[in-house]
């Protein structure tokens, strides 16, 4: 598969996470729409209120069937606004979809829904997960059965405002050679409903062992986590925000540390770029958005998909976002 498909043409999803179950891919998308909200560094105009589902069998060619709405704003006791990047995982019979919103106070929680299908419905919990906080989760199986939840996104998304996991007074955002601001990866409960632990940073060094700089804006982490293993290695994936590059750092075990590789994927049409890497019948693949259908209107992005390769020595080839 040499050239990028457009996976929805004909409705605005982004941030697609993505994965197998039952030999069937699922697409779990944010679903952005045109809600007049003005543009900004905030991230107000992506003001979402429901999530679809989408599966298809050929990544190449295949239909992509579309499941419908799963789950709504309305539909969650504690909603504000802005149902952003979710994701998915199965455990003993169950599929939990996890989701960022911004609670009435207007701070973003994570919250988990749960169905007995992968395309749902999702039915809500009462409350966000204790101890929450931030944006993008993503749900990581390891080897061993333990799940780990990857999680934080810098600016609308509001990790400078946590510290050690406890809300400061004012946000703080470093800069320059100041450490920049990590991620974080947190085990899960057996029942997936809530955390086991503290949520721990995740350290993303540089080639000399030194942790990434806040300063450093084309390598350091800004969003969009994502997990996965190729050869027995853990492949930390994120995007780098303002400088729009989906990067890669590698580890030996779920919790880090991450050792900065490179890009996977330059500049997208769009501010924003967002993934998930997926294997499928022998091949892998990044799934992502732009904003070409929309013209360049953030908030309306499309999804599309790619086949990714590794080198022999596992590094990943860069792929061109205008692809
Ligand atoms: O879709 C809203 C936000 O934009 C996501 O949560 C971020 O990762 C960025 O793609």
């Amino acid at each position: 598969m040499k050239e990028a498909r457009y996976l929805v043409p004909g409705d605005y999803m982004a941030d697609p996470a993505v994965h197998v179950f039952n030999g069937r891919l699922y697409i779990y998308p944010s679903h952005d729409w045109e809600s007049g909200i003005p543009e900004n560094d905030n991230g107000d105009h992506f003001n979402m209120k429901d999530y679809h589902v989408f599966s298809m069998d050929d990544v190449e060619q295949g239909e992509v069937t579309d499941h419908g709405v799963v789950l709504r704003t309305e539909d969650i006791p504690w909603a504000g606004r802005q149902l952003w990047d979710s994701d998915v995982a199965f455990r003993d019979g169950k599929y939990y979809m996890y989701f960022p919103l911004k609670d009435r106070n207007d701070i973003f929680r994570i919250g988990v829904a749960v169905s007995d299908k992968p395309e749902g419905p999702f039915i809500p919990q009462e409350n966000p997960i204790k101890g929450s906080y931030s944006i993008d989760p993503c749900l990581w199986k390891d080897t061993d059965g333990e799940y780990y939840m990857y999680f934080g996104g810098l600016w609308g998304g509001q990790l400078q405002r946590y510290r050690d996991n406890k809300a400061l007074e004012c946000a703080y955002l470093p800069e320059g050679d100041e450490p920049a601001l990590c991620p974080r990866v947190v085990r899960m409960r057996k029942d997936m409903l809530e955390f086991a632990e503290e949520p721990r940073d995740v350290l993303i060094l540089d080639e000399n062992g030194k942790p990434l700089t806040a300063g450093d804006t084309e390598r350091r982490f800004f969003e969009a986590a994502w997990m996965h293993k190729y050869n027995g290695k853990y492949y930390f994936t994120y995007s780098t925000g303002d400088t729009h590059r989906i990067c890669y750092a590698i580890g030996d075990n779920p919790l880090g540390p991450f050792i900065y590789q490179g890009v996977i994927l330059t500049p997208v049409v769009g501010w924003t770029t967002h993934h998930s890497i997926v294997e499928f019948r022998g091949k892998w693949y990044l799934f992502h958005h732009d904003c070409v259908p929309s013209e360049g209107k953030t908030w309306l992005r499309s999804l599309k998909v790619v086949e990714l390769e590794y080198k022999d020595d596992g590094t990943i080839r860069t792929i061109e976002g205008t692809l």
